[in-house]
């Protein structure tokens, strides 16, 4: 029965296949459809503020479309102890969001609030006309411009300010996102958000304090100090995450105001099942990560199927922890051990697969005092076991039993100092006994220099019960040279 009602289905999948594939060569006939799209009657849109959307459109008719949209020069928090200046569609970063369904005939009003110092306007890339709307659309402080298109094109769309010097209106925050629904509506789905990735350039560095004006020479530099969603560090995560129960349906409406970087848009622990490329009609399946452009958009779509917290970020990853593009998406609801155990087991992991790699170590190479006493070496020694060992053979060189010998009153250690200064200089890997335990693990060759390698040893051999070998620089260069 079942596999009849499979043949019946794959049957009929195929009928619409070839109907899909026929409709294609129509698609040229399709889009001046759209234009001839008669609208019954008026609404006023629902405008929201990130990271929420209005309703869907569902299967209501074309209609004339209200949006009024006032700009508002605000102060707003980048992040804490952080503050900047924000030019907003409607009071946020990005900008309100506005759904349309193709067809619809949309008035557009933009009042530029009299408080605010500067003109601006708005290019809707959902406009077919000049400038996308910017050409009618530039309004002084205290004033106010009507305007209005039709939408010909299904999508999701970026719309921004095209004011002089445009680059910095995009960068103070002045873009947002419009999206336009098929016929009939997008799928349902359970839950829907907004995010928009944008690029911020101060004249402080990451982190500095106070308020932080635009740095005009950074962004011609495409040297961001911030990259981040919502407008903010923070926007998306702790309190402000996004939610979702296990089993629902998610759609991310994403776009990128730029104005100078690329996303590579990825959620850690998920898989988008779809993916509108560029926010348009294509649609990819299965998806990690989707790239986004700046003035871009793209709609994804997955199902949550186990509970937790999945981060959002733009994978090009240092600007997702060091500039703040990290959000969090919250799953709650029951765990489903099938599809993902958690931790079954926990063991020693040897990516090098058995050789011994190099840390980096980027720090410039301090000049060498040759005449420091114990004491001097003892404490620069300290400084580098905190940077450097102290990871694998912790604070009081105790060590973790089956996988780092300690250090502490170490057999091993006291009985031969060359061969220490060799571990130190060029790693060590294979079965050791330290104090009548066995290791077999690999420490990575560390780059320090000899002055370094001497210190770290005489701290080490001066601490926690060990001999008070004295190690100089010239015992490192003798044990380096017999190599
Ligand atoms: C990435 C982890 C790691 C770091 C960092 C590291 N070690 Fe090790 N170290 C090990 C492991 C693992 C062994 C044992 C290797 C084996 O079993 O073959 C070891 C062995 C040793 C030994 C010989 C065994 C003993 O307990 O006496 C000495 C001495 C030593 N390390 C010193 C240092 C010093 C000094 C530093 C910092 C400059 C350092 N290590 C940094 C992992 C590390
Ligand atoms: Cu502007």
């Amino acid at each position: 029965m079942k596999n009849l009602r499979n043949i019946v289905k794959t049957g009929l999948m195929g009928i619409a296949l070839l109907l899909f594939v026929s409709c294609n060569s129509t698609e040229e006939k399709k889009i001046i459809d759209f234009a001839k799209i008669q609208v019954q009657g008026t609404m006023d849109a629902e405008l929201t503020s990130p990271p929420f959307v209005p309703a869907p459109v569902g299967d209501r008719a074309a209609k004339k479309l209200i949006v009024n949209m006032e700009i508002l020069e605000q102060e707003g928090t980048m992040t804490d102890g952080v503050k900047y200046v924000y030019w907003t569609f409607g009071g946020s970063v990005p900008g309100s969001f506005i759904r349309t369904r193709v067809g619809d005939e949309v008035e557009f009003t933009l009042s530029n609030h009299p408080d605010n110092k500067l003109p601006h306007n708005i290019d809707l890339h959902a406009v077919t006309g000049p400038g996308g709307g910017a050409t009618s659309s530039f309004v002084a402080p205290g004033h106010e411009k009507t305007f209005s298109f039709k939408t010909l094109n299904p999508g999701l769309y970026v719309y921004h300010c095209a004011t002089a010097p445009v680059g910095m209106h995009i960068a103070n925050g002045m873009y947002g996102l419009i999206l336009v629904e098929p016929e009939g509506g997008l799928p349902k789905v359970d839950k829907e958000y907004y995010i928009m990735q944008g690029d911020f350039y101060t004249k402080g560095e990451n982190g500095e304090p106070g308020l932080q004006p635009f740095d005009m020479q950074k962004a011609v530099d495409e040297d961001a100090d911030y990259v981040v969603f919502n407008g903010k560090v923070g926007a998306l995560t702790g309190d402000n995450a996004i939610t979702a129960n296990v089993g629902e349906t998610v759609r991310l409406y994403v776009g990128n105001g730029g104005p100078n970087l690329t996303s590579s848009f990825h959620v850690i622990g998920e898989i988008f099942d779809n993916v509108h490329i560029e926010g348009g009609s294509l649609l990819n399946k299965n998806v990690q990560t989707t790239s986004i452009p700046a003035g871009g958009a793209a709609i994804v779509d997955f199902k949550v199927d186990v509970p937790g917290t999945f981060i959002i970020v733009d994978h090009a990853i240092f600007r997702a922890f060091n500039k703040g593009a990290l959000g969090m998406l919250k799953v709650t609801g029951e765990e489903n051990k099938q599809l993902y155990s958690g931790v079954k087991q926990e063991g020693i992991y040897h990516p090098e697969g058995g050789t011994i790699q190099t840390m980096p170590n980027g720090e410039a190479k301090k000049e060498v005092n040759l005449n420091k006493t114990l004491a001097e070496k003892v404490a620069s020694g300290k400084q580098i076991y905190t940077k450097t060992c102290f990871a694998c053979h912790q604070a009081n060189g105790e060590g973790i039993a089956n996988a780092f010998p300690p250090l502490a009153k170490s057999d091993y250690l006291n009985a031969d100092v060359k061969r220490a200064i060799d571990i130190v200089l060029n790693g060590k890997t294979g079965e050791i006994t330290v104090n009548g335990a066995k290791y077999n693990s690999i420490m990575t060759k560390q780059t320090l220099t000899d002055d370094e390698i001497a210190d770290v040893l005489t701290y080490v051999y001066n601490s926690w019960g060990n001999n008070k070998t004295n190690v100089d620089a010239s015992m490192v260069s003798e044990v380096k040279n017999t190599h």
